[in-house]
């Protein structure tokens, strides 16, 4: 599939690097005309550190320092773009390769690598985060999240009348999991109750080495219709549209206007994961395609043309060569757990299962007679 298909698609910022607003898209273009050259200036910093942070963990990964790495590359504007539509109190449930959306809510990088690492079972305290766990079952945290948005709906934070006070959700998975059940009972139970969640599906062409064709034989913005989930296609490599869509459709979910299904046409440049070689089920040609469009190349082309210049470019680069020395130290620098952290944060509170079965592990240690 090319971005050219024939289904409508939201774009602000052409391959050329050239931004337009069509008069059909004005709903979304306010939310262009509040961004200024520091927002610009930011999305295109952080697109360029997801990037980094991607090259980074696959070499950890080849390096036997990571079991295993899922980068995001050619992902970048679809995810910065609408982790920063996302609001201050709303709740963001990804899948696993949203290292992107990370990054626009201030999560700690090195987080991510110990899970990749398996020295931490993963997941972040909600008390600090509105960023939920890594799902690697696809499909599942759909359903927590929309099971997370009716709570939202019934505890009476939509629509306050407040606007500091209303909240909203947002999921993110792939074109593949839209196969899976969770993601249609997503849809039904979201629609029906008029909950107040943005399904952010990234369509990146591949599932694993199925294509999205062997997934849906409709478009996949269309697949919410039956349920009434209204859907919007947008041009996945546009940090711009990702930006607009998402914000403007977080807004009315916290607003009251129930669910909206938005499909991101991008494209996997890499491999899906480390244990992956893509070469053995698509044509070079088809990645060339995609490379053309790269979502930070058409970014720098619009800032170069509009009068940023080289340093910022050489400044991004530098920092680019810090975060990577620093998350290489770190990584060296990680220690195996506690044999003992397996059982903590399985209950909110102590439970005699959990109880029983440390014992049942420390008499077992014990019976070596030493203290390995
Ligand atoms: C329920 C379930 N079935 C199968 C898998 C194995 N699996 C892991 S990733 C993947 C492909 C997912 O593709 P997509 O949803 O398009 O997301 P992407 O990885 O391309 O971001 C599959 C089949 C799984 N993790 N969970």
């Amino acid at each position: 599939m090319t971005i050219d298909a024939e289904s409508p698609l939201v774009q602000f910022l052409s391959p050329d690097g050239e931004v337009r607003v069509p008069a059909n898209l004005a709903q979304y273009g306010e939310y262009l005309r509040e961004l200024t050259e520091q927002d610009y200036l930011k999305f295109y910093r952080d697109m360029a550190r997801c990037r980094r942070f991607d090259n980074e963990a696959n070499a950890l990964q080849r390096q036997g320092q990571l079991g295993l790495w899922i980068p995001a590359i050619g992902q970048e504007a679809a995810q910065i773009g609408s982790g920063y539509g996302v609001g201050a109190n709303d709740h963001i449930f990804p899948s696993y390769r949203e290292h992107g959306v990370a990054i626009t809510h201030d999560i700690d990088l090195i987080s991510i690598l110990k899970m990749l690492r398996g020295v931490n079972h993963g997941g972040w305290n909600p008390d600090e985060t509105r960023f939920h766990l890594y799902a690697i079952v696809l499909g599942t945290q759909v359903l927590h999240a929309t099971g997370y948005a009716m709570g939202v709906k019934f505890d009476g934070k939509v629509a306050t009348g407040n606007k500091a006070d209303d909240l909203a959700v947002i999921s993110y998975f792939g074109d593949g999991a839209t196969a899976e059940g969770d993601v249609s009972e997503a849809f039904l139970f979201a629609a029906i109750n008029q909950s107040p969640i943005v399904f952010f599906c990234q369509n990146n062409q591949w599932a694993i080495s199925s294509r999205t064709d062997a997934q849906t034989k409709v478009p996949l913005y269309q697949r919410g219709e039956g349920f009434g989930v209204p859907g919007t296609r947008i041009d996945g490599n546009d940090v711009l549209a990702a930006y607009a869509v998402t914000k403007k459709h977080m807004d009315d979910a916290r607003e009251g206007a129930g669910p909206h299904l938005i499909e991101a046409l991008t494209y996997r440049i890499g491999a899906h994961t480390t244990s992956d070689d893509p070469t053995k089920y698509r044509d070079e040609a088809e990645v060339e395609y995609w490379k053309a469009r790269d979502p930070l190349d058409r970014l720098e082309k619009f800032l170069r043309r509009n009068g940023i210049g080289q340093d910022f470019f050489d400044d991004v680069a530098h920092a680019g060569e810090e975060m990577s020395r620093e998350i290489r130290e770190a990584t060296f620098a990680l220690q195996n757990p506690p044999v003992e952290n397996m059982f903590k944060h399985v209950y909110s509170q102590q439970h005699p299962l959990i109880d029983e079965q440390m014992a049942w592990l420390e008499n077992y240690e014990a019976s070596f007679g030493g203290d390995e």
